[in-house]
């Protein structure tokens, strides 16, 4: 009997869907388990192996958990709104609702034929009017609660996309979806102040089991610094110029100031500055660069002394030249700074290209050669002198600063306030109403959804304005407060909203009156496991912690976090080794994949093909070898025998597979899971015959990998089916091999006993015997001539 994949693997997929035998149970009594995976982006490329891999992971966990008696819930959906499908729709003529149906028709086609054990009943769609009401009604939420903002300010602009991005997706200086390169104009736009929870975001890391790396680059991000702001006068006309620094230990060591080339006091003395044109033309220079290029690829110092302004050191009384310089950011800090060449790398540089003194504060380096960044005892410093410069002399000087009344303790985040809108079509409406008599009005909330108008042009207007503003019938609207003639807010959220609250979604997500009713989410919440990618562990996951914190603030989630555990899979790279991508011609596309092998040798592949955490390239030949693996399990059925318990051949070897593969599994290690249930294969052939209790637990433990061709092998042999089973257990003492005594011998004389498995080869026995004290003992200051292991009987080391 031949293993026909295409039709076992479509029977079963067609008895899932019709048994909806993975829709998880609204019977709440018993315990949950919650596996989330970032919903993909339906773009029209289809699903890429990534996707795979990415679900394959908590697919198999979720589908042992089943076997374990938990209520799991694994839900799916799709993340629509979004750029790619615009720029499709306005390319093709097609509108993006239809583009959008398509693909995820697409999608949703190629995640089934995969098999994977997602509740299709609780599908979630972020472009759905259903779904986005409750977008806009928690986005009106915040608004009510102080957390929205309009501001002008530089954005970071691509010409052309014709959108306003985030810092975050701009990295590089290049638009994160057409890799142009962005511009900074000026724009009033939405901020959603993501700032107010920041100490927040940081403090639930504490509670939660991500990878450390995840948490890691999440304090990054939210880049927590102390410090203290301080006052330095300008000598010619009293002004305070206020200054960040984490480092007020060093303030003897000041001995000039730089400011942000946008910094207002240059507006404000415009008059008197002396050589306001070339401060004006510097300027002009630096808005024609990102953050990215001003703060991370210039290798020179550039920068302007502002002729007409001096500084006044508070704590020293002496005067110090004032620069503009693109180092210094706008909006960090007070986009000022006091510079102390002598101890910071990017202040030596300046200094030594511009002339200016360099004066050591701090013992231990030779600033001769380079700014001395290390610690050590305070010199040149008044009060100062003889102290540790980190705490001890930061905390003296604070207390100085405060009793001078010129400066205070700061802290400062790298993270800005969330920019909160694209001026795109493809996008959740923002529900405000711009009144001329009431100001920012919220849509009452018995109006949402505030439904996103079908329009045949979509496409942007010239300077980045949103299409909507094309719309005399969208825009136009009475004040929901006055009733008087108002307009609509024209620009519509980020991409990233939808995907800030799906997970909640996935609790209830047919419910018309609440986002998700309090009993679903305290059942299932938090998510016990989140996977995805390392992409996402900053924006997406800040995010949406964000929206979760708030929420939780309102009482309306149970949890502080929303996930409690974090993991990332490593990339699928082509068969070259790079990155996988359209212009390189190495994308694997998972279908062809499943035409040639099957589903089940494409869910092993991608787990064994390495490390799950790790990039790993594709090989075909690994393919090959995992459709082999699964031949070979098919052909067990020639070589069954009847048989209620384990053989005393393969006894042991099952339990330490089952242990093996059971602890594997709760460690992402699916590469090694998948090689012992292979070496139990080889043993089994070796053996010539696996009997019934054998063959089961084996189907068992490979059923999360590999269900189609174990879910029929079980009906075959056993009848039923093996998503009704319990998951295979093993003996801890039955794991071991059979331990044997031997004696360890030096030059022929008897030291001691050992007890060691069975099966330990000569250099392990030899190790074991060196352990002992009196082993140890007698070869101490000897040289090793020979070591001998008479297999299950002694050891002998000779040493002279
Ligand atoms: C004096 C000093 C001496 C500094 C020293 C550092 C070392 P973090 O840790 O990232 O918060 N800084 C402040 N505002 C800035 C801005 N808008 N643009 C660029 N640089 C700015 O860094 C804070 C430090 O970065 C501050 O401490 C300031 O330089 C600089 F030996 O002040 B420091
Ligand atoms: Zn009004």
């Amino acid at each position: 009997m031949k293993y026909d994949f295409s039709a076992i693997e479509s029977k079963w997929q067609n008895y899932w869907e019709e048994n909806e035998t993975f829709k998880a149970s609204e019977d709440r009594s018993g315990k949950k388990f919650y596996a989330l995976v970032e919903f993909p982006y339906p773009s029209g490329h289809g699903m890429h192996v990534g996707h795979i891999k990415a679900y394959s992971g908590l697919e198999v966990v979720s589908r042992k958990r089943r076997l374990e008696g938990y209520n799991v819930l694994f839900p799916i959906g799709f993340d629509a709104y979004g750029l790619p499908t615009e720029n499709t729709a306005i390319k093709t003529g097609v509108h993006p609702r239809q583009v959008t149906d398509e693909n995820i028709a697409k999608f949703t086609n190629q995640l089934k034929r995969v098999g994977f054990s997602f509740d299709w009943s609780r599908v979630v769609d972020t472009t759905d009017e259903n779904y986005y009401k409750w977008t806009q009604w928690i986005f009106l939420k915040m608004f009510e609660n102080g957390l929205v903002f309009r501001d002008k300010t530089m954005v970071n602009y691509c010409p052309s996309c014709k959108v306003v991005l985030s810092n975050e997706d701009s990295q590089g200086g290049k638009c994160d979806i057409c890799h142009s390169d962005i511009v900074q104009k000026t724009k009033e736009v939405w901020y959603l102040r993501i700032t107010e929870y920041a100490d927040k975001l940081l403090q639930g890391l504490e509670e939660v089991d991500y990878l450390p790396n995840v948490k890691l680059q999440q304090q990054n991000w939210i880049g927590r610094s102390t410090g203290a702001f301080v006052d330095f006068t300008v000598k010619e006309n009293g002004e305070k110029l206020r200054i960040y620094t984490t480092r007020p230990d060093t303030l003897y060591g000041v001995t000039f100031m730089v400011i942000a080339p946008e910094h207002p006091i240059i507006e404000k003395y415009r008059s008197v500055i002396k050589n306001i044109a070339e401060l004006d033309a510097y300027k002009a220079e630096c808005a024609k660069k990102s953050e990215f290029e001003r703060t991370q690829l210039v290798k020179d110092k550039t920068g302007v002394r502002i002729d007409g302004l001096t500084g006044i050191n508070p704590i020293t009384g002496k005067e110090i030249p004032i620069y503009i310089s693109d180092y210094v950011m706008m909006g960090y800090g007070t986009g000022a700074i006091m510079a102390v060449p002598a101890h910071d790398t990017r202040d030596y540089d300046f200094a030594k290209k511009f002339g200016i003194d360099i004066i050591e504060v701090i013992k231990g380096g030779d600033i001769s050669k380079e700014a001395y960044t290390g610690d050590g005892e305070m010199v040149n410093s008044g009060e100062l002198n003889g102290i540790s410069n980190k705490k001890e002399a930061i905390e003296k000087m604070l207390g100085i600063l405060e009793k001078l009344g010129c400066g205070e303790k700061g802290v400062q985040y790298k993270m800005k306030d969330w920019a909160f809108n694209r001026q795109r079509y493809w996008g959740e409406p923002i529900p405000i109403v711009h009144c001329p008599d009431c100001g920012m009005v919220a849509v009452p909330y018995d109006e949402l959804p505030l439904r996103l108008p079908a329009v045949e042009h979509f496409e942007p207007g010239t300077d980045g304005e949103s299409p909507l503003a094309k719309i005399a019938s969208f825009v136009n609207c009475k004040c929901p407060k006055c009733g008087r003639d108002a307009k609509r807010e024209t620009d519509t959220m980020p991409q990233w909203a939808g995907s800030s609250w799906y997970f909640l979604r996935y609790c209830d997500p047919h419910n018309d009156s609440e986002f998700a009713s309090q009993e679903a989410l305290k059942y299932w919440l938090p998510v016990d496991w989140y996977n995805g990618g390392m992409e996402h562990v900053t924006r997406h996951m800040i995010y949406s912690r964000f929206w979760h914190k708030f929420l939780y603030d309102l009482g309306l989630v149970p949890t502080s976090e929303p996930y409690a555990k974090r993991t990332a899979q490593g990339l699928i790279l082509g068969p070259d080794g790079e990155k996988m991508s359209k212009s390189r011609g190495n994308v694997v596309d998972p279908n062809d994949v499943v035409d040639a092998y099957g589903a089940d040798v494409l869910r092993v592949y991608v787990l064994f093909m390495g490390d799950y955490e790790q990039a790993a390239p594709w090989s075909e030949n690994s393919v090959k070898g995992c459709k082999r693996f699964l031949d070979r399990l098919w052909a067990l059925q020639d070589m069954l025998t009847d048989g209620e318990e384990y053989s005393d051949k393969l006894r042991t070897l099952m339990h330490k597979t089952i242990k093996k593969v059971s602890e594997d599994i709760e460690a992402l290690k699916f590469n090694t899971a998948i090689a012992a249930m292979m070496t139990l294969m080889n043993e089994i052939y070796a053996a010539g015959s696996i009997n019934k209790a054998e063959l089961r637990d084996l189907l068992i433990i490979l059923n999360p990998f590999a269900p189609h061709i174990t879910s029929e092998m079980y009906q075959i042999n056993f009848g039923g089916y093996i998503h009704e089973q319990k998951w295979a257990t093993y003996d801890e003492a039955l794991c071991v091999d059979a331990s044997v005594e031997i004696v360890a011998q030096v030059n022929g004389k008897v030291k001691c006993k050992l007890n060691v498995p069975a099966d330990i080869d000569q250099s392990e026995a030899v190790a074991l015997a060196k352990q002992d004290p009196k082993v140890a003992e007698a070869i101490e200051g000897k040289n090793i001539v020979k070591e001998i292991y008479v297999k299950g009987r002694l050891v002998n080391i000779v040493a002279r």
